[in-house]
Order: C-alpha cells, then sequence, then structure tokens
C-alpha cells in the first residue's frame, strides 16, 4: 500500500539484476507465485554462506518487482474507478504483496549471522521493514487485513454528508473551509466531515491488531516500533530525534499562534475565538487545521499592503489543471532534468472525473517501477494546488532518479527525503521573482512585502510542524496498546490540544473517530515523514542556495533554471535508498544531520515581527 502512495516502488529490474537472477518472473500469472511456492535455495550443509544471502535477495527482488508492478496497476484502476469490483481485485493484489513480504522478510532471519556483502546486508535489513503493514504469516492473515484497509480508504474517499439539503464530498466541503468566514457554517463542515470517519472506529482497530500480529512476528515490539525502524538508527533514538527537532521550532509556532489566535479574536469576538487558551480548530481555513494559508486575509498586517494573490493570478492568467502541471515540468526540465514522459500525461489523472468515484488525495505513482510514473490529482485552480503539483512532481522525478537501483533501494534515502524534493522546488516556485519570470506576475514586489510573503508562507510551512508530528504520536500509542479503542478520540485530541493548540468547535460525540477523517489514518501511510520533509526541505533550499552563490534573504531565493544544482539533486536522487540517509544527505548539502537551522533562517524576519506584534499578549495554552 504505501508503495502505491509516494514512493511506489519501482519496476523493471536493472540490467545486472536481471542477468544475475536466475528466476524468470512468471508475468501472466504472479498472484499464482507467493513465495510459498519458491523452492527454498540450496544452501550448504554448514549453514547459509554470503552467497546464499546474495542469491536469497536476488530472487526475493525479482519476485517482488514482478508483484509490485502487477498491484500497482490493479491500485491504480481501483484508486481511480471505485467499484466493488476494482476494490475486490485490489484486496487480493495487495493481499498477494503482503503475503509475499512478509515471507521473505521473515525468511530474510536465516542469515542474521551471515557476513553477507554490504549491499545484500543492507536488502535484508530492508526486507524487514518494508511492509508498513504487516499481516501475521499464517493463512488468510494478509487478506483480512487487506480488505479491512481497502474498507477504510473506501470510507474515507467516498465519504460525504448532507448540510441543509446539500451534499458535500471532501472538496467541496474543504472550499466552504478556505472560503467561509461565517462561525456556524464552518463548524456544520468541520463535524459533517468529522461525522463519515465515526464508522472506521472499529475497522481501524481491527487493522492496528492485524498489522501488529505481522509486526512483533518480524520481531518488532509493534508497528509503530516497525515505522520508526525506517530511519538508519534505532526506534527511540529516531523518537527522539523527533523531538529534538520539533523543541527547535517550537517557539516559532508558539509565536504564530499567538498572532493568529489574536488575529480571529479580533474578527469573531470572544463569544466565538476567547483571547486565551486554544484557536477553535474549525476556523483556521483547513479541514484539519494544518495549513493555514487560506485564511491570510483575516490575518494580514493591517498597514502593510500585498499587491497580489497566487490564487487570483492562476485564475486571471487563465491556468487550468493541465497547465498548472506543465508549468510544474518547466521548473523541473529547467533545472536540467527531463520532460515527463508522453505516457504521463496519456495515463495521469489530473481532475476529478465527474462519473466515478476515485480517491482524490493526491498522489504520485511510478507503476512499472522504472518508466511509468505518473500523478492522481484532483486539481483545482489555486496556489495551495499550484503548491502540490511541484510536491507531487518531486516525487515522480525522484522515482525516476532511481529507477536504476536495484528493486530494494529504489525508494527515497528516507521517507522524509521523497515528501521533501517537491515542497523543496515548491519553495523556488513560489517566489514573486519566478512568478514574475514565467509570466504569471506582472511586477515583483519590494522588499515591504518581505512580511506579507513570509506570513503567508508560516501559515503553510510553520502552523505544519506540530499537526506532523502529533498524527504519528497518536499512531505511536495505539500500536504500542497505551490507548485503547475506547480512548481513541480522547487522546486525538489530548495531543491537538498539547502540540497544536487548538480544541474542537463542540463537544464531540462519544462515536466519534476524528482521526479517520484524515487520509493518512485510514490509508494507514506513516506522517512523521512530512514533519522530517518539513525541516529538510528548509535544508535543501539552504544547500542549493548557497551552491548557486546567493546572498540574499533565503526566502527570496530561486534555483529557477539552475542546471548545476539540478544536477547534484539528481545525482542524490538517483542513490535512492541504497546508502544510509547521512549519506544522500551529505552528498548535496554537505551536512550529515537533519536539522532545523535552515527553517530557522528562512523565518527569523518574520519571527522576529510576530514578536513585535505579540508584545503585552500572553501568549501559549494551557495542554
Ligand atoms: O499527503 C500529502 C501529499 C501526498 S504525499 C499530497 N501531503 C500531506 C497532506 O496532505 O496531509 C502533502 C502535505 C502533507
Ligand atoms: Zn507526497
Amino acid at each position: 500500500m504505501k508503495r502505491l502512495l509516494l514512493s511506489t516502488v519501482s519496476l523493471l529490474l536493472l540490467t545486472a539484476c536481471a542477468t544475475t537472477s536466475t528466476e524468470t518472473p512468471d508475468l501472466a500469472d504472479p498472484i499464482a507465485e507467493v513465495p510459498a511456492d519458491v523452492p527454498p535455495p540450496v544452501e550448504s550443509p554448514a549453514g547459509p554462506t554470503p552467497a546464499d544471502a546474495k542469491a536469497f535477495v536476488d530472487g526475493a527482488e525479482v519476485k517482488l518487482a514482478d508483484l509490485s508492478e502487477y498491484q500497482n496497476h490493479i491500485a491504480w484502476a481501483a484508486e481511480t474507478y471505485i467499484i466493488h469490483d476494482t476494490e475486490w481485485a485490489r484486496t487480493k493484489a495487495d493481499a498477494a504483496m503482503t503475503e509475499a513480504m512478509v515471507g521473505y522478510a521473515t525468511d530474510a532471519a536465516r542469515f542474521n549471522d551471515v557476513n553477507a556483502d554490504a549491499a545484500t546486508r543492507r536488502k535484508l535489513n530492508l526486507l524487514r521493514v518494508y511492509q508498513p503493514l504487516p499481516a501475521a504469516n499464517t493463512p488468510g492473515a494478509a487478506e483480512e487485513l487487506a480488505g479491512v484497509a481497502g474498507r477504510l480508504g473506501t470510507t474515507y474517499s467516498t465519504g460525504k454528508f448532507t448540510w441543509k439539503g446539500k451534499t458535500y464530498n471532501l472538496t467541496e466541503a474543504s472550499n466552504v473551509m478556505a472560503t467561509s468566514r461565517d462561525p456556524a457554517t464552518l463548524r456544520a463542515m468541520w463535524e459533517g466531515w468529522m461525522s463519515i470517519a465515526a464508522p472506521m472506529k472499529a475497522d481501524y482497530a481491527k487493522l492496528a491488531q492485524l498489522s501488529n500480529a505481522g509486526a512483533k512476528g518480524l520481531g518488532f515490539d509493534d508497528t509503530g516500533a516497525l515505522w520508526r525502524s525506517r530511519y538508519d538508527m534505532s526506534p527511540d533514538a529516531f523518537a527522539a530525534e523527533t523531538d529534538r527537532l520539533y523543541a527547535q521550532v517550537e517557539p516559532f509556532y508558539v509565536n504564530l499562534h499567538c498572532y493568529v489566535r489574536r488575529k480571529l479574536n479580533e474578527k469573531y469576538g470572544d463569544g466565538v475565538q476567547p483571547k486565551f487558551g486554544a484557536i477553535r480548530a474549525d476556523l483556521l481555513g483547513n479541514m484539519w487545521a494544518q495549513d493555514w494559508t487560506n485564511i491570510y486575509d483575516v490575518v494580514a498586517p493591517k498597514n502593510i499592503k500585498t499587491s497580489y494573490s497566487l490564487d487570483r493570478l492562476l485564475v486571471s492568467k487563465k491556468y487550468d489543471a493541465v497547465k498548472m502541471v506543465k508549468t510544474g515540468e518547466n521548473f523541473y526540465t529547467s533545472i536540467g532534468l527531463e520532460a515527463l514522459p508522453q505516457t504521463f500525461w496519456e495515463r495521469s489523472m489530473i481532475t476529478r472525473p465527474a462519473d466515478r468515484e476515485v480517491v482524490c488525495h493526491a498522489s504520485a505513482w511510478d507503476v512499472d517501477n522504472r518508466d511509468d510514473i505518473r500523478i492522481k490529482m484532483c486539481t483545482q485552480v489555486s496556489g495551495e494546488d499550484f503548491y502540490t503539483v511541484h510536491h507531487e512532481l518531486g516525487h515522480n522525478y525522484y522515482q525516476r532518479a532511481y529507477k536504476n537501483q536495484p528493486f530494494l533501494f529504489k525508494d527515497s534515502a528516507n521517507d522524509g527525503f521523497h515528501e521533501a524534493i517537491g515542497d523543496f522546488i515548491g519553495l523556488s516556485s513560489v517566489t514573486p521573482t519566478y512568478l514574475n519570470q514565467i509570466g504569471l506576475l506582472d511586477k515583483v514586489p519590494g522588499e515591504s512585502e518581505d512580511i506579507p510573503f513570509l506570513l503567508k508562507m508560516s501559515l503553510q510551512k510553520v502552523a505544519f510542524l506540530p499537526f506532523s508530528v502529533l498524527i504519528d504520536r497518536w499512531r505511536w500509542e495505539v500500536y504500542n496498546g497505551k490507548i485503547t479503542e475506547a480512548e481513541y478520540n480522547k487522546r486525538w485530541w489530548e495531543l491537538i490540544g498539547k502540540y497544536q493548540g487548538l480544541s474542537a468547535p463542540g463537544v464531540r460525540p462519544s462515536t466519534a473517530f476524528d482521526p479517520g477523517a484524515k487520509y493518512h489514518i485510514p490509508a494507514g501511510v506513516s506522517y512523521t515523514r512530512y514533519f522530517l520533509a518539513d525541516i529538510l526541505q528548509f535544508q535543501f533550499q539552504k544547500a542549493a542556495c548557497d551552491q548557486i552563490g546567493w546572498e540574499g534573504p533565503l526566502h527570496r531565493c530561486s534555483i529557477y533554471g539552475e542546471r548545476a544544482v539540478g544536477d547534484k539533486l539528481n545525482a542524490m536522487l538517483a542513490m535512492g535508498q541504497s546508502q544510509p540517509w547521512p549519506e544522500a544527505m551529505e552528498a548535496f548539502t554537505g551536512q550529515r544531520d537533519m536539522d532545523a537551522t535552515a527553517i530557522i533562517e528562512y523565518f527569523r524576519p518574520l519571527d522576529a515581527w510576530l514578536t513585535e506584534q505579540n508584545k503585552g499578549q500572553t501568549c501559549g495554552w494551557e495542554a
């Protein structure tokens, strides 16, 4: 499942791999051949040798590449045409992949004491953490898990509610959240969307139970420990690393929260948004309050004018969804990367089809694990989707760069890298200088507009930080059993209160399962990746701007047209996950640590301004 979403592992094997392999993939019927059917490799009587380990991994890569390609085609059909039958087929294909992966991951333990070569050892380790939601290695377990996961996904993607006689899907409700300034309407949209998730609660508990059984079978404490084991360090060290990074940026969030709360209080009054304490979650312009850009008009400084809005520029210059994607592609080609293949344009889903249910949550795919890259988006002409287009293409360019790696290395250095690349490009793509270069903006504003620009950016990037941390804090507790099904919602709101300083617009019903109203929860996609990406993209930006000798403020730097940066970036991307992530990071930035210094530098002028605005205020909230 995970691979579909973002970093769908790629496909056709490397020439080297294919030629060294002794096994020919049975392309006609990949499901029929799961590892149980594969005869165990013949090992020497003295126990497995390094050559046995390599042969095992080579065989696994052939089979998994084959299964993955099969699974991806079916998943694409299922996500772009949701009906009973595509869901049925997808359950089978996902189950086959899970079963195969769990089989290989279990078998990999046979080589624990073998002195395998470095690449083989890394692949053996990767096999163990590959499947984000593993099933137990028992008959029927993988299919049961795939069935529950499929139901959850469909409930989310086809979710609708009715208010005042009109039916709303997520896109429609989100558009109202973005534009309405009426608290009763906002609350209705918000509660309506949350209501679609209540029926997911029992299935979600089941999913956690099934994947935990799988994770334990592979030697992890639970699914959360498996997820935290994917960063070339121990699970505990990784949790501590995220705490460390969050502590670096938390003061910025507290400052922004303070300023935005005051503006909301001024707009709506004490009865809607009190002066102190939590911010009401439905007033922030976004269903999950993860990105507050849509309420820029509410928080804009009174005395500094802004000369443009990207939303309005796109409309006035008659952009449509395809033109937005072409514009995104043009950025990548400007730094020397190749144009997207013709099949991208033929096979992608760029807008929501009118005649059928689809999974609208944006994603990037590498269907054959080699050349068949695509995006799937329900693109609207807005600044938000302009950014998302660059985000998704970042995934596609990553996939293409590592396509010649062996199957198990076809992924990003860590999952934060996959999410960070397109966002890093996006940082340049929203600079006024670049918007002017491509003819969207007639005149580049002067320095006086830096604060409005940075305030808008912080509503996206700083507001997102606590949100992107708390999602998996909650899931880690679900997986390790700290919270039970009966406590799911209560704990969810405790964490939102603690990290984001937000509260629900009203008492939540006892049946509510609000986490399920966020895509990545029913989809089983880990979320810490986006937190890491929020930090990493600025590190990449800083490194790239240093490479071009940029001396101005970081937020004004654009790497449009900078081919040397593109070369160096692509060299990092081409490494895939063949090396521990610090190696990849060093290749592009010269640093080996994830670090928030660059995001802090980017927002420093704004933070100073916010501190000034917040003088005399009592900032913060009681968690
Ligand atoms: O899920 C996504 C992408 C696909 S990887 C559209 N994002 C997160 C979200 O929507 O919650 C990008 C920003 C964070
Ligand atoms: Zn993404």
